[in-house]
């Protein structure tokens, strides 16, 4: 899997740690499916705070449209995202072995008035549907990623069976 697909990505795939890879591979899956341009980074908010700023503060002029950003435990890092860039900014709680992912949750999404982050499931749902909701939001001004992103959901349509096999 490359990590990324494109000199010109349009979103921005951010996580903790390493350790969360597994789960955020997942968004990247996707994006690679429907063939949207995509970067991926480590960035701490709390190991490298410094790389955390830079990234934030230089996404919005390199192209990126829109960042997700998996954090688990103390998960400051979408919501310091959110603080730096204006860009949407999609959180994805992971699930932590201390609190099943509880922890990560509620420090995603209960955000101050102001500074929004959209917040998704914990593991590996909200990892797809995170990377599903950034190709929605291009989509509203790209008809050919509005075009991949009808068809892939018409092909998930069509492959739920009716009766279990
Ligand atoms: C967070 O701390 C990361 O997002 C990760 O989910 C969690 C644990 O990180 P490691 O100790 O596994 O590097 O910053």
């Amino acid at each position: 899997m490359s990590l990324s697909a494109s000199p010109s990505p349009l979103i921005g795939i951010i996580m903790g740690s390493q350790s969360d890879w597994d789960v955020m591979s997942n968004a990247v899956k996707f994006l690679e499916e429907l063939n949207i341009p995509h970067e991926v980074k480590i960035v701490s908010a709390h190991r490298t705070p410094d790389r955390l700023r830079e990234y934030s503060t230089t996404a919005a002029q390199k192209g990126i449209k829109v960042i997700i950003a998996g954090a688990g435990g103390a998960a400051h890092l979408p919501g310091m995202t959110a603080a730096w860039t204006h860009l949407p900014v999609l959180g994805v709680p992971m699930q932590t072995h201390a609190l099943s992912g509880k922890d990560s949750l509620l420090s995603i999404v209960q955000m101050p008035a102001g500074i929004p982050v959209g917040t998704l499931a914990i593991g590996k749902a909200g990892a797809v549907n995170a990377a599903i909701l950034a190709t929605s939001i291009l989509s509203l001004s790209d008809q050919k990623i509005e075009q991949r992103l009808i068809e892939w959901r018409t092909k998930q349509t069509e492959s739920v069976t009716l009766e279990p096999v």
